[in-house]
């Protein structure tokens, strides 16, 4: 296949939604835009899922000159030191929440269990592109225990009821860490609003290099997604991500430690 047609898979893939996860695609568009590094492709990629700020700044790191091998070292560096620091707050016997697919999360939820933390998992479907049974499914693999639930039944996953255990804490990534809160799969403020209730500690597991100052919009996708052949004279919304306010986030697990809000954007700010 020949550096366009390449290029070209790319972009199909990430626009259906076959690559997935904010760092799967950063990952990916930059091996794309190393095909060819030009400013139409930088456009198009960035195009591709508005809501990726961290899709946007290593475009723009490799434009003004960094080297694409030191921009992927930092994907594994971080997410080692990510695990690391996942690896203290579990602790044996949790029952963890997760939501969608990260592989922030889904890489450090391995890793405690491959270094003998003993946990299980809740997790959501996510409607309506499924990405929770990715989740499932390679936490599975691991030998991780996992109980999986319709969105629309957070409230019984997250609290002590109907044969469910409490849960001790929940883990998501995020798409974009911003001055005020951070965005996430669509679903993920519904379920920091019903943690903050039942006093159950919400972390955002994610790397720095997702942190901008500027306004990010939220995708809205494909109707199609939520329901093919619908009659023509219903409405449907598809959002893709939402905003979770910072008040509802205990900490923000990344690569420059387990901080609160206000010490990572101090952080993040001076390592950008
Ligand atoms: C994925 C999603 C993930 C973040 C972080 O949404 O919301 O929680 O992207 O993922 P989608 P990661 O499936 O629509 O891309 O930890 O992999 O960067």
């Amino acid at each position: 296949m020949n550096k366009q047609k390449r290029f070209n898979q790319i972009v199909k893939d990430i626009k259906e939604v076959k690559i997935q996860g904010a760092r799967n695609i950063a990952k990916k568009a930059l091996y794309a835009y190393s095909l060819i590094p030009t400013k139409a492709s930088r456009k198009k990629l960035l195009s591709l899922r508005p809501t990726e700020p961290m899709l946007e700044n290593i475009l723009e790191m490799a434009e003004k000159g960094k080297s694409i091998k030191e921009i992927k070292k930092h994907f594994n560096a971080a997410q080692e030191k990510i695990n690391k620091n996942v690896f203290k707050i579990i602790e044996n016997n949790d029952v963890v929440f997760t939501h969608c697919h990260s592989t922030n999360v889904v890489n450090a939820l391995i890793y405690a269990k491959k270094k003998g933390k003993r946990f299980e998992i809740y997790n959501t479907e996510t409607r309506p592109l499924f990405q929770g049974r990715k989740t499932a499914r390679e936490l599975r693999k691991a030998g991780i225990k996992v109980t999986m639930f319709v969105d629309s039944a957070l409230g019984v996953a997250l609290s002590k009821e109907q044969g469910t255990e409490k849960v001790d804490k929940i883990f998501i990534g995020a798409d974009a860490i911003l001055k005020k809160g951070v965005i996430n799969k669509i679903g993920s403020e519904v379920i920091a609003q019903i943690a903050k209730n039942q006093k159950i500690p919400v972390y955002i597991v994610a790397d720095s290099w997702k942190y901008t100052p500027k306004k990010t919009p939220i995708e809205n996708r494909k109707l199609n997604e939520v329901w093919d052949k619908a009659p023509k004279n219903i409405k449907i919304k598809n959002p893709a991500f939402e905003f979770i306010p910072k008040k509802y986030i205990e900490a923000i697990i990344s690569e420059l430690g387990t901080l609160s809000y206000a010490s990572f954007l101090k952080k993040a700010k001076s390592a950008q």
